[in-house]
């Protein structure tokens, strides 16, 4: 099978990607996969050297989805004391609301104070790349962790877990859980986010196979990773479906609203809740019978892992490209793999009987 694509396409494709960033947005179908974008373009040309020593004192930014996000406050904080150790000075910067175009701005600051690398949590797949690319233009390289920028916004993007393994999982967690019947929703982040929307893809390929063939998706609701809006998202999908079954929240912002709504609630415990946590903001949820289990990895890993990723570029021991291996100090070895993607690793999931040993 040809993987070519005719000229005219692609440039209609390129055309199509300009005036969406123009807008500020990305819509749904021109969400790129979190771990299927084309190849990278950004592996810059001169050849790694993988005996180069980390160099001394780097500036690597990271910018978050949203600061105020407890998420990012760890990962960021496993970043930052990544940098620590190699002898680099981390910060981080960003935005107070995770909407499409809310990086922007702060790329463009990063980018005038010469940092050495920035790390980033992209809002929007496409409205940060011709930032990212003047970023880059200026030396400075940049590394997406948590939700990928378009391929060529990038070096390299530090995956936390494999995206299939995430969505397939989730709607396996819930479907024992509702003994594979009845309704069920999402409730997600931002519409823009390329992380959850590559998952819910996985989520809707997952809910074709015939075991869950009397699941009904009903819904995918937005809370944009906002304490409130998740909240009142929650309520509103349980008044259009008071038979609701259950609810996947691959989001910490989205499933910390949805079960504080829903321990509140008659629906406790009958309307079932998953997704993607921190244990120590669903600890009181999983006793109180609210949730019986969840996933996540850990931010600090993610943080710290891309923190090094960012180093070994800013060093020239990598460049991105497929195969190049660097060390993430107490983590270990990782190599890239395909489209200049670095797996974290395998997430965990979270019950009654091990969140006490978990604290993040
Ligand atoms: C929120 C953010 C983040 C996502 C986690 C699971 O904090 O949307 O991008 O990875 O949830």
């Amino acid at each position: 099978m040809s993987t070519r694509i005719p000229w005219r396409r692609t440039a209609l494709l390129a055309g199509l990607a300009l005036l969406t960033a123009a807008c500020g947005g990305t819509t749904k179908s021109d969400v790129a996969q979190q771990s299927s974008a084309p190849a990278t373009a950004a592996a810059s040309s001169a050849a790694a050297n993988p005996n180069a020593p980390l160099k001394q004192g780097l500036k690597i930014a990271f910018l978050p989805k949203a600061v105020n996000n407890p998420y990012f406050t760890i990962a960021d904080g496993g970043g930052i004391a990544a940098a620590k150790e190699f002898g680099g000075e981390g910060k981080e910067v960003g935005p107070s609301d995770a909407s499409a175009s809310s990086q922007v701005s702060y790329i463009n600051t990063l980018t005038q104070q010469k940092q050495d690398a920035i790390v980033i949590s992209a809002n929007d797949p496409n409205a940060v790349v011709p930032a990212l690319k003047q970023a880059m233009a200026a030396g400075i390289k940049v590394v997406s962790y948590d939700s990928d920028t378009a391929a060529d916004g990038r070096h390299i993007f530090v995956n936390q877990a494999s995206a299939e393994d995430l969505g397939r999982t989730e709607v396996q967690l819930l479907a024992e859980q509702i003994g594979n019947k009845g309704k069920i929703a999402v409730l997600s982040a931002t519409p823009n986010a390329t992380n959850q929307n590559t998952w819910i893809d996985f989520m809707k390929d997952e809910l074709k196979k015939p075991e869950y063939k009397d699941i009904e998706l009903v819904k995918v609701a937005y809370g944009n990773d906002d304490d409130q809006k998740s909240f009142t998202e929650t309520q509103g999908l349980l008044r259009s479906y008071p038979d609701l079954a259950g609810i996947i929240s691959p989001t910490t912002v989205g499933i910390a609203a949805a079960a504080r709504y829903l321990s509140d609630s008659p629906s406790k415990g009958k309307v079932k809740l998953t997704g993607l946590g921190t244990p120590n903001q669903l600890r009181k949820f999983v006793k109180d019978g609210t949730i019986e289990a969840f996933e996540l990895w850990n931010p600090a890993d993610l943080g710290y892992l891309a923190s090094y990723a960012a180093a070994a570029l800013a060093s020239g021991q990598i460049t991105g490209a497929e195969g190049e291996k660097f060390k993430a100090g107490k983590l270990g070895d990782y190599t890239v793999g395909a489209k200049g993607e670095v797996l974290l690793g395998k997430p965990t999931v979270f019950n009654k009987e091990n969140i006490d040993d978990f604290d993040f």
